[in-house]
């Protein structure tokens, strides 16, 4: 490693930093693998130059490792369990920035802590449960691959915490389930290209969120929920081997109206489709679609819209629109009964 070379940046820097970059710890004690942060702005990169091999480096000129600014080598043949804790700050976590692959044999365990911290992960073999919580205040979470999809092998889990967070995951391959939960305030999250072996959880808490899955399939069930807040739910392009369940109401929905939307199109779902969006002025448009099942459209309080069209209702639609002035916009080109209640 070109210690020398970041010493030499490290001074040159070091003046113009505002935050402190604090120090990260890192250390194997009875099978754990352990990286420790402190509550400055830690940034820091893993990288695995060679099979059971990580190296631990500062992701910027001013982060220390173990005390050093250099980067620290580990072997990591007889870890069992790998733990990032990084603390408070606004940290960054790196894993195989730019591609090259990293394997973890042992589960992961990754919480940034308090402050707007950012996790980037962009070649990777997780062989056993993979779970990242970024903690409090707007988080970022980005799951990307510019070549070999991302592997994860057992359960991957996202929590985001409270804050406006912002979870990507471009090009992943899952054996076990997806869960995330983004919990409070408004929140974005985008999957594409993403092929989940087990179960599919989305839970997006309250606020304004956004939820986008395109070109996704889930061998598994598959929930989205909502909660309070204008919640938007698009879904193009994708499998869903087992049922989709929609939910954007807030429970219980005594008090606030939330208008969702819920956009379902070119999607395939071998198993029941139910959709709910609560009271609020709701709007769902399924476009394009084959559902194998029964699908359950209720759209709760509220002057909804129930817009459909070239789906196919293998075993029949039932749409509700509970109480309010409901419009019921059928385009044509469907298949299968369909039966549209409603009860001003
Ligand atoms: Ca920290
Ligand atoms: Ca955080």
């Amino acid at each position: 490693m070109p210690t020398r070379l970041r010493s030499a940046l490290h001074v040159e820097t070091l003046e113009d930093r505002d935050l402190p970059a604090g120090n990260v710890n890192v250390f194997i004690t009875g099978g754990v693998l352990t990286i420790q942060g402190d509550n400055d702005a830690n940034r820091i990169r893993i990288t695995q130059p060679a099979a059971f091999n990580l190296l631990v480096s500062p992701g910027d000129t001013s982060t220390t490792i173990n005390g050093g600014l250099g980067a620290v080598s580990l072997i990591t043949g007889g870890v069992n369990r790998v733990v990032v804790d990084l603390k408070g700050g606004d940290d960054v976590l790196e894993i195989s920035p730019g591609g090259g692959i990293v394997v973890f044999n042992a589960p992961v365990f990754i919480n940034t802590g308090s402050g707007s911290d950012s996790v980037l992960i962009e070649d990777i073999v997780a062989h056993n449960h993979f779970t990242i919580d970024t903690g409090n205040q707007g988080d970022q979470v980005i799951l990307r691959s510019p070549s070999r999809p991302l592997q994860f092998n057992r359960d991957l889990t996202i929590l985001t915490g409270q804050g406006p967070d912002v979870l990507t995951a471009l090009n992943v391959v899952l054996r076990g389930s997806l869960r995330f939960a983004t919990a409070q305030q408004n929140d974005q999250v985008r999957l594409q290209n993403v092929v989940v072996g087990g179960e599919f959880n989305a839970n997006l808490g309250s606020g304004a969120d956004f939820l986008a899955l395109n070109q996704t399939e889930v061998r598994g069930q598959a929930f989205v929920g909502g909660d309070a807040g204008n919640d938007q739910i698009i879904i193009a392009r994708g499998q869903f081997d087992f049922s989709l369940r929609i939910a954007t109401s807030q429970a219980p929905g005594f008090f606030a109206s939330d208008n969702d939307f819920v956009n379902v199109h070119n999607t395939y779902v071998a198993g029941d489709v139910i959709i709910s969006t609560g009271k609020g002025a709701d709007f769902v448009r399924l476009r394009y679609n084959f559902f194998g099942a029964q699908t359950f459209v209720h759209l709760g309080e509220d002057n909804d819209s129930l817009e459909f069209v070239a789906t196919d209702f293998e075993l029949g639609m039932v749409a509700h629109g509970g109480l309010g002035i409901d419009t019921f916009v059928d385009l044509g080109s469907n298949t299968g009964l369909v039966q549209l209640e409603s009860f001003p």
